[in-house]
């Protein structure tokens, strides 16, 4: 007999059906001759009931020594019951402990520390089981919309020479007695790959050497970046706010149940359609003094800012056109007031801030190297960029999106460290 998951038993089709089951033991509980075990598997949960005259005395006995996520096989007989804790309740008629589990180091009353050293046995709990789950949909959900966009998958390396988002972020590795880093963005590979594919995306790390330790920053991250030839700021943001309902859609269609167990607002997430408000960077900060958040022309966002004003928005907000001094050297200067860039981020509201950052690019070669001169940089360090400038240059835009800070929204989570299956902070590297 070839096994069910847990989930496609759980209804009226199978009431009465003889099944065989997989999984591990999530609880147990015995009153007298009856051992009640709840097993999950990836799907689901079931209540199955073992009884003594059924499996014999041996059995029963050994199954009474075992603790939860012990992994057994069992065979028995579907029945509707609405008690059971998914309206349904195997009947077993024989069992196998393929690996038994005692004194699992895990149960209710373990610090967040406890939980962080075990992420390895973590991970099953049904909490990071569905975001684990929301977070599969979320990359499907872009690979699907950017494919169908006619973008195409590329990828740059991971061992970089030189900073994207500046030097004070960057690991430094070394390298056969040279120095590398790695990479902060796959930013500027992309745009070497429009002058070949026009529209690229890429989902790979990035690291940043954070020294912050606020809920929103890791030290490694998944990046989805996007880079397109001819596309000015306002046409990647269309794409980036359809991007960003299509991957909600999707999460909403295949999984309800989870956020429903993380107790997230679902209302809230099936309110947010497109066009996105956009809000220039010198609205957003008297938008922000009127909201109680003290900020002046000039200052960058920190993440208590940024959660401040977002408790504010009802939906994803872009805010675009920050001063030229506060974003790095490739974003294009606007031509009507150089003063600043055509660039935007993307703030997602309930108080979580900016998931995403992008803008057009500056594609004229002087203008390139005197925005490079005035922050300092020399121009061989990044001649392969520079050549771009020179061979047929066009217009371009891009961005890229922080997924775990993504998933860290959607789900609604407290802290970024639960949206990614093993986070990377300043101070945690194990598991
Ligand atoms: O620094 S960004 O704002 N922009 C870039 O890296 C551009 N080079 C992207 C591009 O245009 N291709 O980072 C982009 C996003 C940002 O909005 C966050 O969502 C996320 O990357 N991000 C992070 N997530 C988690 N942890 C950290 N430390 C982090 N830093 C950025």
């Amino acid at each position: 007999m070839s096994a069910y998951r847990i989930e496609e038993i759980l209804s009226d089709e199978f009431d009465g059906k003889e099944v065989e089951i997989r999984g591990w033991i999530y609880r147990k509980r015995r009153t007298g001759k009856l051992i009640f075990v709840v097993l999950r598997d990836s799907s689901d949960i079931v209540q199955c009931v073992v009884e003594k005259k059924i499996v014999g005395n041996e059995k029963f006995k050994e199954l009474d020594k075992v603790g939860v996520e012990s992994s057994l096989i069992l065979k028995g007989k579907v029945r509707k019951e609405e008690r059971a804790p998914t309206g349904y309740e195997i009947h077993v008629d024989d069992f196998e402990i393929v690996g038994p589990a005692y004194n699992f180091p895990i149960n209710k009353d373990k610090s967040d520390e406890f939980l962080l050293d075990n992420r390895h046995l973590w991970v099953r709990s049904r909490e990071m089981t569905a975001i684990l789950k929301i977070r599969d949909a979320v990359f499907e959900g872009f690979h699907e919309f950017f494919r169908e966009r006619g973008y195409f998958e590329t990828q740059g390396p991971m061992f970089v020479t030189g900073a994207v988002e500046g030097g004070s972020t960057l690991f430094e590795v070394p390298y056969f007695g040279k120095k590398a880093y790695l990479t902060q963005s796959s930013q500027f590979y992309l745009e070497t790959l429009i002058f070949a594919l026009e529209k690229v995306y890429t989902i790979a790390p990035s690291f940043r050497a954070e020294k912050s330790r606020t809920r929103r920053h890791l030290t490694e991250y998944w990046h989805a970046e996007a880079e397109a030839a001819w596309y000015h700021n306002e046409d990647m943001m269309k794409d980036e706010e359809e991007m960003v309902v299509h991957i909600i859609q999707k999460v909403l269609e295949k999984r309800k149940k989870e956020l429903k167990l993380l107790n997230r607002d679902i209302e809230f997430l099936e309110s947010i359609e497109t066009p996105f408000p956009r809000m220039r960077y010198e609205k957003l900060v008297d938008f922000a003094n009127e909201h109680g958040v003290e900020m002046k022309y000039g200052d960058d966002l920190g993440a208590d800012e940024e959660s401040a004003i977002t408790k504010h928005f009802d939906s994803p907000v872009f805010i675009t056109h920050y001063p030229t001094e506060i974003k790095p050297f490739y974003h294009r200067p606007d031509p009507e007031n150089p003063s600043v860039v055509l660039c935007h981020d993307l703030l997602a509201p309930e108080g979580y801030g900016e998931v995403i950052g992008g803008g057009e690019r500056t594609y004229k070669l002087e203008v390139l190297l005197q925005r490079m001169e005035e922050e300092g940089l020399n121009p061989e360090d990044y001649y392969w960029y520079v050549d771009l400038r020179k061979y047929g240059s066009v217009p371009h835009a891009g961005f890229g999106l922080g997924v775990d800070r993504f998933v860290w929204w959607l789900a609604g989570l407290d802290h970024i460290k639960y949206a990614i299956p093993y986070p990377r902070t300043i101070r945690r590297l194990k598991p």
